[in-house]
Order: structure tokens, then C-alpha cells, then sequence
């Protein structure tokens, strides 16, 4: 039957319903009102900024009905659902992304000029939502876009941290400086709804009396408020807008009363303090772990929050908890969220009264693991004591846990201690530790590395152990990969108009079904195609000068090669490689004869990346970058043939304006350290051809775009080991093992670059154990940019590189990697929002 009304008169509240608003007029109008009402602002004094921030709401409004009709949809239907737990959400901005996945950005361009305003200077109002670090906080992004754009019924869990990652000023001598980024400080951020009728309380330290039965009760210590603020995550030409909850931590209550009524009124303040500061700052390392009670306390907080959210959804449904894992799966990005295990199994037990082996198998059933790296100073490991004093009801469960899963050990290898002590959740030592990643990998459903390589390496190092002890099907890998909508169409309007010319279909096609790009490869043979194609490059080189022109007040040479390299700065990542090579570029033309360098291609270099704080080898990268760019720069010899750039404070919307510009990037990690990567990705979907290693994804997208349209060079992965081991033993003194690296090395150390003795602790590394082998790969490195000038030179046969890149990336659209997430793990299905 008909479902009644639930209040009033239905047809005076539907009168008041608005759709979306897909008309100029319409979207103009919505503008004014924000600008009258929201901002209380009018037409003769709006600035950038105020007409921005009125454009935003605008598009909030639509985002809020896409999104409310998807929640209810999906509350109606209840199918299974897929929850993304993550520590890191590197977002970028949202305004241009919303505006192309609703398809509404022509429409809003009209509007806007109409308004008197200009669309590129509104984009450029927006801050980056930068709670992230690197490779793996984007990709927690990605994955979201394409959980709706393929209409999949996907949450991702985050906190809101006040202060997303730092950011980054360059002194004058080279020196990276940390500045907070404050990101929400502009006043009400359009792009978030605040839930504060959402709200979990989570417990910290107290006692844990075990009782009957398995069971423990947990009571005292510290309580504090999770609130939730749901950011909105419009798919692609789709009316599916999924959620992504981040919470904040309050106090629970404002002020601790009975202090303040006692006159200690900073006793009271400071328990609201530490309540706030749980969400207040982001950890600005990559790669490494530090053991931080704070950082502790912000993964239970989140773990905590989330879950009780999730099983109460659940409970909703009225299904049994046996039934959780056919509702439920929750997906752990990297080690961080591992809490989640005991904690499901703290809810089971202690809450829901489930006993321990059904509870076990719940868990084990629902959550699943993705490992992001096998760098062991990135592993993580909580001290004992730590645990039992912050969580010690989960240090509880964890021994529980340890404690059964050493017996099955023991039972199928039996009196192999040595195998007990590796695979232990537990790592002897003073203090005893607990290892996270042993934890998520017995936890959990099935393990997965994120790229072939990378994942054939989990398996055979460090939960080799594992494999043997559970067999192999658990353990499986899905490569990266990265939405095209940002990376290709949003970053590179031209390039992403000239596909959708060329196939002559709407790009909505392609850009949800990216092996259609294969399509363009018979135009490589077609030269006004390939004239397009170089203008367009040509073009994004030119709007990169104009950023650096009036971000640096810098001239950069548009008619040189952009080379690029950016990332988080990391000894593994070779910084050091690149710009020792520079300066061995630029010593070999200081050599040359005014005739020689006439035939040389010129080049641009650009670094960009943030080192973490407290990584002094990797600042030390920067500093002698900076200053080999400020010698270089400014030779009269040189300078049009080779120039070098860092550009500060590396971003999500930085990376837009550097990516479509490049001709080739520089992916060089150390064979077997890169576990991915996927800026890798965009760059070659962009059509910039790969210069790197045989390492992480590079692999894979070799095997797609077609060996010689990239430019390995270096040692492969099972070489590493053994080079290394000789290192150690039998240093052979870097004058004999590489005389031009050495050469390179004593300019720096001379002085060339200002102050030669700054860099020392630099060049120790690489003349003493050089754990990245950067004295194994210089001369092939120098070889495979050889390669690249050579290349170069025919032009044409570029551009047909260019284009088969572009053309072969298809299988690296983050829609294929979660369709195989959802597919063979979640066992999740598309619903769509009619
Ligand atoms: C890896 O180093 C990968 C991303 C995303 C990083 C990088 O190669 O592309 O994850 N790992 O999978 C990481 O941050 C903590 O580990």
C-alpha cells in the first residue's frame, strides 16, 4: 500500500522540495542568495573569496539532496556495505571535482562570468583538504570517487584533524621550515556537514576485570566525545554520493565540574585539552613510526568511534551478529586502524555476550588488511606497557588472541620455537612489543599488497611465516590505481576534450571505463592528431611556468623537456640520485665547447615534496637541491640548457598543475622499496613518458604501456639483498665502485654549493653503507637519461610514445582496483540511486 505522509500537508511540502539546480538561471540565483543570506555579503563588495565560498554552497545544496537520497537509499535496501578505514583522507579541493562529477562545471562557468566573476580564480580560493601525507592518504581518496562513481555502497572513516599536514616554507638557505596548516581556519568549510547529534563515548586507560566466561569488565580512566562530520563524495555522472565520517574528539563534558567548583580552574581546562588534542594534529611522518601515546590514542579513538557506529547500523538491520560479516566488511588501510580487531572482539565478547570462538570467527570474517609497505622502520609496534595502560582491556584480548593462535602453531609445527618467536603477536625485548602488522595479518580475512611485486614480497618476507602457517589463497595483491576524473579530466581539460573528440563519445564513457583509452591508439600514426597532442603538452607546460612565474616570481624555459620528481622526500625514494645526476649534467657541460652544447636538449628539473620533521638526511636532500638549483640557475653558460626548480610546499593541487606538464618523471626508488606508487600513474596517463626503476607498479605499467616506452635502468630486486650484504662486508671505496659519482660527490663536499662540510652527513651515506645503492645505479641512471636526450630528438616518434602511453593506462583507473576489492574480497554490490 501507499505509505502515509508522515506530517502535515504532503502537498505544501512537496512545493517546498528543490532539485538539483542544473540551469544557469537557476544556479545564478542559488549564488545570490548564498551571497545575501549565508555570507550576508552583497554585489558591491564581494571579493574572490566571498563569491567562491557562495558558489560552493551552491553546489553543497546539491550535494546534500544527491547525498541524503543515497543514505536513504541505502538504509532502505541494507545490502552489505564496505567500510574504508583510514588514517589519512588526502582530499585536495572539492569544488571542481564536485562540479564535473554532477556535470555541472560548464553550467556553473556561465553563471559565474555572468556574476562578473572568473571560474580559474574561484578554484584557486579553495584550500587543500591536506589530511594526509603521501601515496597512501591519495589513494584512501581515490578509492572514495570510486566507490561512488561505481555506485558502490562504500563509507571511508577518518579523522578530522584541525591541522592536516605542515606546511612547508624554504629559507633562504635551503632549510625546510614546518608551519601548521590550519586548514578549517577560513570560517565554515562547505564541504563537510557536522553531525553533533552523532556522537560515541570511547574510554581510555581505567581497569579490566576479567569475568566468567571470557567476559571483562572495562570502567574508569578517561572518557571523551567522538563527533562525527560526514564529508559528501559525489560519484561521477551518478546521483551516488557516498559519506566519508570523520570524527573530532571533545571533552565529554565542556569542563570537568567538580574541579572547577573546587576553584581549580586549570585542572578542569586541561582535561577538555587533551580531550581536543586527540584530533588536533596530524602526524607528519611517512614511513615511520614513532611510539606516541598521542598517536596511540588517536587510532583507538578512531577504531573505537567507527565501529560502534558501524554495529549500530547493523543492529538496525535486526539480523542476528552471525550475520555480521554478510552486512559488513571493513577494509584496515595499512596497520593503522589494527585496533579494530580486538575491539570488534572486545564488542562481541564484553557487550554482546558472544563467545569467544564465534566472536573470533566474526571478526576473521569481516576485516581485511591491505599492506602499504615492507620498509621495516615502517612496521608497526606498540610497547606492551603503553597498550596495558591506555587499552588494557585490548592488551587483554591481544594475549588471548596470541595465546590460541600459538597453540595452532605449535600444533602444525610442533616444537618449532624459533617459528613461534617470529610469528608471535608479541616481540620480546625490553619493553615487549606488540606487532600490529601480525595482528591485522591474523586478523583478517585476506592480505593484500597493493602492487605484483610488492605483494609477491609480503609473502615472501615478512609474513612469509604467515603463508606457511595459513596457505596462500589468503594472501593476494590488487595494484593501485588513481581516478581519472581528477587526474586526467579535471587536471587536463584539453587533453581530456581532445579523447573525448577523438572517440566521439561523451567523456562520462571513458572516464568510467578507462580501457577505452585503447581506442586512441591508432591516431599515434595520425600527425594533426599527434600536433593536437604536443600543443596541448605544450600548453600545460606553459600554464606551470605561469604558476612557478607567480608563485617564485621565477622564468622557467617552456621550450626545454620538464622533468619531474615528486614525493615525500626519502633516502629510499632517491632524491639524491636525481640530483646527483643533475649535477653531473651540469659538470659534463661546463666541460663541453660552445659547438657541443648547441647540440643539446635542454632541460628543466623539478623537485617538489615535504620531508618529515624530524628527518634530518632527508632535509639535508632538500638543502643541497635548493642550492645546487641556486648555482646552476644562475651560471650564463649553462642556464639555457639546463635549470633546476624546487617548488615548495607539494600538495594535491600543486601535483594537478605539475603532472599534465611533464615530458618524462623520475620514479627511482631502490629495487624492492617502492611498494606502488601511483604518481607513477598520472604522470603516464597524462602522456609524460617513466624513467625508473624495475620497482612497484613501474612494473606493471612497463607491461601495459610496452617496454620501450619506458626508461628502466638499475639493479633488479634480488640483487639488492646481496649488494647490500657486500656493502656491508666489502666496501669497495666509491672512487673505485663509480670514479664519475665519485667525482660528483668531492664537488659537493668542495664547496660548489655553498658550505661543502653542511652536506657531509649526505655524503656519508652514500660513501659508507649507501643502504639505497645509489652508487650501484649511477652510471645506469646516467645511461637511461642518456636514453631519454636520444629519444627526444625524434620528436615525432615522442609523441607516439606519448600518445600509446596515455593510451595503455586503462588498467590503472582506481575504478578497476575497487571493483576488485569489492569483488573479491567484500563480496559487495553496485545500488544504484535512480
Ligand atoms: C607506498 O610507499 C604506495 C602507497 C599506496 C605507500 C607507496 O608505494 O603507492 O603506500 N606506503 O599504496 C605507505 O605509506 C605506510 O606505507
Amino acid at each position: 500500500g501507499k505509505e502515509k505522509w508522515p506530517r502535515g500537508d504532503e502537498k505544501t511540502w512537496k512545493e517546498g522540495f528543490r532539485s538539483v539546480n542544473t540551469e544557469v538561471p537557476s544556479i545564478t540565483k542559488s549564488i545570490v542568495n548564498h551571497v545575501q543570506t549565508s555570507l550576508a555579503r552583497q554585489a558591491y563588495n564581494l571579493d574572490d573569496l566571498g563569491a567562491y565560498q557562495a558558489a560552493a554552497l551552491s553546489v553543497r545544496d546539491d550535494l546534500i539532496l544527491n547525498w541524503n537520497e543515497t543514505q536513504m537509499h541505502y538504509t532502505r535496501k541494507a545490502p552489505k556495505r564496505a567500510y574504508y578505514l583510514s588514517l589519512e583522507f588526502l582530499m585536495g579541493r572539492t569544488f571542481d571535482n564536485a562540479l564535473l562529477n554532477l556535470g555541472l562545471k560548464e553550467q556553473y562557468r556561465e553563471g559565474i562570468t555572468k556574476l562578473g566573476f572568473n571560474m580559474e580564480d574561484l578554484l584557486e580560493q579553495e584550500r587543500d583538504a591536506a589530511l594526509g601525507n603521501g601515496g597512501l592518504g591519495r589513494l584512501a581518496a581515490c578509492y572514495l570517487d570510486s566507490s561512488a562513481s561505481q555506485e558502490l555502497p562504500v563509507w571511508g572513516y577518518g579523522l578530522r584533524y584541525q591541522y592536516g599536514i605542515f606546511q612547508q616554507l624554504i629559507s633562504p638557505e635551503g632549510q625546510q621550515l614546518e608551519q601548521p596548516d590550519p586548514w578549517l581556519a577560513g570560517g565554515e568549510n562547505p564541504w563537510e556537514l557536522p553531525r553533533l547529534d552523532v556522537t560515541y563515548e570511547v574510554r581510555f586507560y581505567g581497569t579490566a576485570e576479567r569475568l566468567p566466561e571470557g567476559r571483562a569488565l572495562w570502567q574508569g580512566g578517561q572518557e571523551v566525545l567522538a563527533v562525527a562530520y560526514d564529508v559528501m563524495v559525489p560519484g561521477c555522472y551518478t546521483k551516488n554520493t557516498n559519506n566519508l565520517r570523520l570524527w573530532e574528539s571533545k571533552p565529554k563534558r565542556g569542563f570537568d565540574l567538580n574541579s572547577f567548583n573546587a576553584g581549580d580552574y586549570e585542572h578542569a581546562v586541561e582535561s577538555s585539552n587533551s580531550a581536543a588534542a586527540i584530533t588536533s594534529v596530524l602526524y607528519p611522518n611517512d614511513h615511520t613510526t614513532f611510539g606516541k601515546e598521542l598517536r596511540l590514542k588517536q587510532q583507538y579513538f578512531w577504531t573505537a568511534a567507527s565501529l560502534a557506529d558501524i554495529v549500530r547500523r547493523f543492529k538496525n538491520i535486526g539480523k542476528p551478529f552471525s550475520a555480521f560479516p554478510d552486512y559488513v566488511a571493513i577494509q584496515l588501510n595499512d596497520t593503522h586502524p589494527t585496533l579494530a580487531i580486538p575491539e570488534l572482539m572486545r564488542i562481541l565478547i564484553d557487550e554482546e555476550e558472544i563467545p569467544w570462538g564465534k566472536a573470533w570467527d566474526i571478526v576473521t570474517n569481516t576485516v581485511f588488511y591491505t599492506n602499504h609497505t615492507v620498509l621495516p622502520e615502517a612496521l608497526e609496534k606498540w610497547p606492551v606497557p603503553l597498550m596495558e595502560h591506555l587499552l588494557p582491556r585490548h592488551m587483554q584480548i591481544i594475549y588471548d588472541i596470541n595465546l590460541f593462535f600459538l597453540q595452532a602453531v605449535e600444533k602444525k609445527f610442533p616444537g618449532d620455537r624459533d617459528r613461534l618467536a617470529r610469528m608471535s603477536l608479541i616481540e620480546e625485548g625490553f619493553p615487549k612489543q606488540v606487532r600490529m602488522a601480525h595482528l591485522a595479518c591474523i586478523g583478517s580475512r585476506k592480505v593484500n599488497g597493493v602492487a605484483e611485486l610488492h605483494s609477491e614480497l609480503v609473502r615472501t618476507t615478512i609474513l612469509k611465516d604467515f603463508v606457511e602457517f595459513e596457505g596462500p589463497s589468503k594472501f593476494s595483491n590488487v595494484t593501485n590505481g588513481i581516478t581519472p576524473r581528477r587526474w586526467l579530466d579535471q587536471c587536463n581539460p584539453e587533453l581530456s576534450a581532445l579523447i573525448s573528440k577523438t572517440l566521439k563519445v561523451d567523456k562520462s564513457v571513458w572516464l568510467k571505463d578507462l580501457d577505452k583509452l585503447k581506442e586512441l591508439l591508432p591516431y599515434a600514426e595520425d600527425a594533426g592528431f599527434r600536433k593536437e597532442w604536443a600543443a596541448i603538452k605544450q600548453r600545460n607546460k606553459e600554464r606551470l611556468a605561469h604558476h612557478v612565474q607567480t608563485t617564485l616570481g621565477l622564468t622557467v624555459n617552456t621550450h626545454a623537456m620538464f622533468d619531474v620528481q615528486i614525493k615525500r622526500l626519502h633516502e629510499y625514494k632517491r632524491q639524491t640520485l636525481n640530483i646527483l645526476g643533475v649535477i653531473h649534467r651540469y659538470l659534463t657541460l661546463k666541460q663541453m665547447t660552445a659547438a657541443e652544447r648547441k647540440k643539446v636538449n635542454p632541460r628543466v628539473v623539478f623537485f617538489a615534496g615535504k620531508a618529515a620533521p624530524g628527518y634530518y638526511i632527508a632535509k639535508l636532500t632538500i638543502r643541497l637541491i635548493v642550492n645546487a638549483a641556486r648555482i646552476i640557475n644562475a651560471d650564463p653558460e649553462t642556464r639555457d640548457l639546463l635549470t633546476v626548480y624546487f617548488l615548495p610546499d607539494y600538495s594535491v593541487s600543486l601535483a594537478e598543475v605539475l603532472i599534465p606538464a611533464s615530458d618524462i618523471s623520475q620514479h627511482i626508488s631502490t629495487a624492492g622499496t617502492e611498494a606502488s606508487g601511483t604518481s607513477n600513474m598520472k604522470f603516464c596517463l597524462n602522456g609524460g613518458l617513466l624513467v625508473g626503476t624495475v620497482d612497484g607498479a613501474n612494473i606493471e605499467i612497463a607491461e601495459a604501456v610496452g617496454e620501450n616506452n619506458v626508461f628502466f635502468f638499475g639493479h633488479l630486486t634480488p640483487a639488492v639483498e646481496d649488494l647490500r650484504y657486500q656493502h656491508m662486508y666489502h666496501p669497495v671505496p666509491v672512487e673505485e665502485k663509480c670514479p664519475p659519482l665519485a667525482k660528483v660527490l668531492d664537488c659537493v663536499a668542495s664547496g660548489m654549493f655553498g658550505d661543502g662540510g653542511v652536506y657531509e652527513p649526505l655524503l656519508n651515506t652514500i660513501r659508507q653503507h649507501d643502504y639505497y645503492l645509489i652508487t650501484e645505479d649511477f652510471e645506469s641512471y646516467i645511461g637511461a637519461l642518456a636514453m631519454v636526450d636520444q629519444a627526444y630528438l625524434d620528436k615525432e616518434e615522442w609523441i607516439k610514445k606519448s600518445i600509446r602511453t596515455t593510451a595503455n593506462m586503462g588498467k590503472f583507473s582506481s575504478d578497476r582496483a575497487i571493483l576488485e576489492y569489492a569483488e573479491s574480497f567484500w563480496n559487495i554490490e553496485p545500488v544504484k540511486v535512480a
